[in-house]
């Protein structure tokens, strides 16, 4: 038997391929070179500083599955999924930012879009030029997207879209909006459309006052008559298998991403444990503390190793989407965990925004409710493997 990794209980390091290891090795770097720094800052001001797209572009850290002739680097989706685990180390919003981009408009675009959507879109949204964002939600249609009041209207040459979208993230910097809405001329399917900034009825006002993912902004899509031409549908795709087609990628990328977030809080609260001194010992030589690090390093363990091995399912193209519901769930739920866990461990100072802890913590209470709550996780599947419908 060989000696134990402490930091890497099943030695993921030896399981990813050489091009793996390298694109990991950049978004790290990226991650603590250019977010790091500015994090606290934009925690506590509630801001976001939208060159950090650009940045990411340079890069080649959006639309990484996206094929090279339109601007991604047509990496796998380990690859994807361990870029997400680096930028959500130090923050949930930003990987947020980073997945919106890549798996929620850049994908769509390159899986249901025409020849000439791709070429207009694609290269400008991976070089992070243009800002994307991906409307789904609705003030009355959460969990539940199929009761979307969203509706396009079909007019001469093209449609006329009215509706408001809820908890948009990207959308008030964004330039490109992929909006999904019931389409009169389709049966009233739910169709996608590509709208642009700038658009007459069309604005994204900011939603404030969060108290968690704080660095990363967040809007309305507001539609008032808004007019596009037929060039504006995505032709590819009809019904909700369209959103959701978007949502299995961004899903799979949270599951890996959250580890980040967990691994971080799980390594501020070892060395804080090493560091700080009561009843002349310190924390981490006691029985408690110690049970508290072996769950944390459990939970994250058993979490990547299921995360990578439904990257490489997808990779070879058979993943199922309950797969996915499963890592999302779990993850998030054991990050969730993990991230109090850190911040009890660190006392008092766990409250402050200079360890980090809260910080994560709060944000990862966004991101057990965004791209399906825990629960309707446990409801699909609780489906899968009942046949029975829970939702209605
Ligand atoms: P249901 O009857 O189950 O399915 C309707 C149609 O959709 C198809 N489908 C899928 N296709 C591909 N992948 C999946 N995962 C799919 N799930 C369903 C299904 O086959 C069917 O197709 P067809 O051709 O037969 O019509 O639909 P339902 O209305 O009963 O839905 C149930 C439920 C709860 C599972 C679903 O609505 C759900 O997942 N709700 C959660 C909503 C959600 O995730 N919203 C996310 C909004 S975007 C977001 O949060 C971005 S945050 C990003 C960030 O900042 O990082
Ligand atoms: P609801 O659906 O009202 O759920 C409230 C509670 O009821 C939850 O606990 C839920 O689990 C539970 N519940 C719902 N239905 C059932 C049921 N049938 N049985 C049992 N329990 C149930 N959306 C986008 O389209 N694009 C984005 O970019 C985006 N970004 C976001 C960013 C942030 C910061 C946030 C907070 C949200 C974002 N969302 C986005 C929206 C997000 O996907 C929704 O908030 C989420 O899907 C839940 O919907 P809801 O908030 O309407 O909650």
């Amino acid at each position: 038997l060989s000696s134990f990794s402490w930091d890497d209980p099943f030695l993921m390091d030896l399981q990813l391929e050489e091009d793996e290891r390298m694109i990991r090795d950049t978004a790290r770097a990226f991650a603590e070179d250019k977010l790091a720094p500015r994090v606290e800052n934009a925690y506590m001001q509630e801001e976001t500083d939208p060159a950090i797209f650009a940045e990411m572009g340079e890069m080649g850290l959006l639309g990484v599955t996206v094929p090279e002739q339109y601007g991604g680097i047509g990496a796998g989706y380990v690859s994807y999924g361990l870029v997400a685990r680096e930028v959500e180390r130090i923050d949930s919003g930003y990987r947020s930012m980073m997945s919106v981009q890549s798996s929620l408009v850049m994908y769509p675009i390159y899986a249901y879009g025409s020849e000439a959507q791709r070429m207009k879109y694609l290269p400008k949204l991976a070089s992070g030029e243009w800002i994307g964002c991906f409307g789904l939600t609705e003030p009355d249609a959460g969990s539940d997207p199929g009761g979307m009041k969203t509706r396009a209207q079909k007019i001469d040459g093209g449609y006329r879209l009215t509706g408001s979208k809820m908890w948009i993230s990207n959308s008030p910097l964004a330039d490109v909006f992929v909006v999904w809405a019931k389409s009169e001329a389709h049966d009233g399917k739910i169709r996608g459309f590509v709208l642009e900034k700038g658009m007459k009825g069309l604005s994204a006002p900011k939603i404030g006052g969060k108290l968690s993912l704080r660095a990363s902004i967040t809007g309305e899509i507001v539609m008032d008559g808004v007019e596009v031409g037929e060039d504006a549908l995505l032709p590819g795709v009809e019904g909700l298998k369209g959103p959701f087609g978007c949502l299995n990628r961004a899903r799979y990328g949270i599951a890996w991403g959250v580890m980040g977030a967990a691994e971080f809080c799980w390594m501020q609260a070892r060395q804080y444990g090493l560091d700080r001194k009561q009843f002349g010992k310190p924390l981490a030589q006691t029985q408690l503390f110690q049970k508290k690090l072996a769950d944390m390093q459990t939970e994250i363990a058993l979490g990547t190793q299921a995360a990578l091995r439904v990257g490489r399912l997808m990779d070879a193209a058979s993943a199922a989407p309950e797969m996915i519901s499963l890592i999302k769930r779990n993850n998030c739920g054991k990050a969730l965990d993990v991230a109090r866990m850190a911040r009890d461990m660190h006392g008092g100072n766990g409250i402050q925004v200079e360890y980090g802890v809260m910080r994560h913590a709060a944000n990862l209470e966004t991101v057990n409710t965004y791209e399906g709550t825990h629960d309707v996780h446990a409801l699909i599947l609780g489906r899968a493997q009942t046949g029975l419908q829970a939702f209605v």
